[in-house]
């Protein structure tokens, strides 16, 4: 195996006997020929559109496949061998339909890549081998910022999939994010492409991952209303309990409804945090209590031999530990061998099975006051604030604003984002988003004339919302983004991360600080083209940054 898709890979190099995430070398072998499957789908689709026909099986699939290979969302064999054949069938169903319209049209078209073309094994086994041939290193003689380049394609396109399938579960799509997604995946299979081209796609990748972006907001608030301010509690109420971890509303809008009287509160873990801002949610179940533990690297210690069952939507899984894996389960696109998983797309999912082991386990023994936080602070809630945060900054009661957001990860480096957090001056607002807050979410930093400095945009799939934010603002001081007083400080892990880095850049944003290290997949010449035309840089300590931005 070799992946180096994520911030953690092996010595910043790549993982390659087995994922420092717990990826087992089959199953990366199996994600590499999955993907390849999808790459090769996407040729056709591609060619497809250009003749008249596009298919909705085919842009779901297309997403829920590419998904499936985020880090920390599916370490399940069986799944993949079983998304491989749905993929090959796809493709070959689609590419007579292609063939015979363009024929009908007097037209030939061939599909000569070996993608589009391949049989896949009988078993797992010869999948695995398979997916050795067609890895990110293949093939091996192929310029390496070429190869670079395809694959920060690839991921930023693992981040629009995420999105455009959270969108698409609640009834939203946008033939333009289809469409480039097909696109893109072929033109990394295409050999006549040089590195302006590659560069060219990548920027588009940004484009297009806010347009999908702000598909996945109009779909959440269109569905749940715009997040408000509102204080969760950290603690536990005596009772039994349902932890739910990952993105997906519906899921959770679901188990709220199946758990109403049946005596068991529910609580948010990791990404779900900023769900309790949604009045559709929050308002309407009174056993939606609470938020519970921290970011996805700490869930083995804080599960430890937890009385209550647990519910897995997308990222970020971990091999769970005995103390908690008879009380653990996956649904949607995440899977773990030999956890029960809850099947179904969308509605009409049945969580009778984690509603009856939470029955059975014997809940929180007592209540326990932890404090609480605040959510809710969404471009809705913080564009209402806006005449007076503009008030604020005009009487220099606000020097500067930080969007201090991204991924957790275990690194010991990521203690630089709490400790710059906490270094922070007072007249200093913090913007935040995505799971690594978790670092900072529970300081008391106070606030300015009435504007809370340390404001919850939401989960990494609001970044939306942080641009709208941004926008405003310049709008609000008749500037652009890159003259306001704002730095962005940001800190990635897994492919999201990718997608939303490439969507700041496409918008023209400079110097923004990464962390805690810097992608494995960029190679130097890469990095120097995005140093010299958006200054990106790496951290370096809270106080060398915080003097270089503040002076
Ligand atoms: Fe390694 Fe990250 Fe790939 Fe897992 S996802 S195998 S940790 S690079
Ligand atoms: Fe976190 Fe996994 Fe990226 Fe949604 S939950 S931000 S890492």
């Amino acid at each position: 195996m070799f992946c180096f898709q994520c911030e953690q890979t092996a010595k910043n190099e790549g993982c390659t006997k087995q994922g420092v995430c717990g990826k087992t070398d089959d199953v990366a072998e199996l994600q590499d020929l999955l993907i390849y499957a999808v790459k090769g789908l996407s040729l056709i689709a591609h060619e497809g559109r250009k003749a008249g026909i596009q298919e909705e099986a085919v842009n779901r699939f297309t997403s829920e496949a590419h998904f499936s290979t985020l880090t920390n969302v599916n370490f399940d064999r069986e799944r993949f061998f079983r998304f491989i054949n749905e993929c090959v069938q796809l493709r070959d169903a689609l590419k007579e339909k292609v063939k015979a319209k363009v024929k009908a049209k007097g037209g030939k078209v061939d599909f000569d890549h070996d993608a589009a073309n391949f049989t896949p094994a009988e078993t797992v086994e010869g999948m695995i081998e398979q997916g050795r041939k067609v890895g990110v290193l293949i093939p091996k003689d192929l310029n390496e910022d070429i190869r670079s380049l395809r694959e920060l394609l690839t991921y930023g396109l693992k981040g629009i999939a995420a999105y455009a399938d959270h969108a698409r579960i609640l009834g939203k799509s946008n033939p333009e994010v289809d469409t480039f997604m097909h696109k893109a995946l072929a033109a990394t299979l295409d050999d006549n492409l040089g590195a302006d081209e590659y560069v060219g796609l990548v920027m588009e990748c940004g484009q297009v991952n806010y347009k999908t972006m702000e598909l996945l907001d109009a779909a959440n608030t269109g569905a749940y209303g715009d997040p408000v301010p509102t204080k969760v509690p950290l603690g536990v109420k005596k009772g039994k309990a349902i932890i739910i971890s990952g993105h997906d509303l519906l899921d959770l809008e679901q188990l709220l409804q199946q758990t109403e009287g049946k005596g068991i509160d529910i609580y948010t873990h990791g990404e779900m945090l900023p769900t309790h801002g949604y009045p559709k949610l929050k308002e309407k179940y009174s056993h939606f209590y609470g938020h519970f533990g921290t970011a996805w690297q700490n869930q083995k210690k804080e599960f430890d031999n937890i009385p209550a069952a647990i519910l897995m939507t997308t990222n970020c899984i971990q091999r769970p530990a005995k103390t908690y894996q008879d009380r653990i389960f996956t649904t949607g696109l995440v899977g773990f061998p030999d956890m029960p998983h809850i099947p179904g797309t969308g509605k009409g999912k049945d969580f009778t099975p984690v509603i009856e082991k939470a029955l059975e386990l014997p809940g929180f023994p007592a209540d326990e006051e932890k404090g609480h936080v605040m959510v809710g602070f969404g471009h809705k809630t913080v564009l209402s604030l806006a005449d007076k945060v503009v008030g604020a900054v005009k009487n220099k009661d606000i020097r500067h604003f930080f969007l201090v957001g991204g991924c957790d990860g275990a690194k010991p480096g990521r203690n630089y984002y709490t400790e710059f957090v906490s270094k922070l001056p007072k007249d200093c607002v913090i913007l935040t988003l995505a799971c690594g807050k978790f670092r900072f979410f529970d300081m008391d930093l106070g606030d300015i004339g009435g504007i809370p400095r340390l404001l919850d945009v939401g989960q990494c799939n609001d970044a939306y919302s942080a641009i709208r934010i941004a926008t405003a603002l310049a709008d609000a001081f008749n500037c652009g983004v890159n003259d306001l007083p704002l730095s962005m400080i940001l800190s990635w892990y897994e492919q999201k991360a990718c997608a939303i880095l490439l969507t700041l850049l496409s918008l023209g944003i400079r110097d923004i600080r990464l962390g805690p290290s810097l992608p494995a997949f960029i190679t130097p010449n890469i990095l120097n083209v995005l140093v010299e035309k958006f200054n990106i840089m790496p951290i370096s300590t809270p106080d060398e940054d915080l003097k270089a931005i503040l002076g």
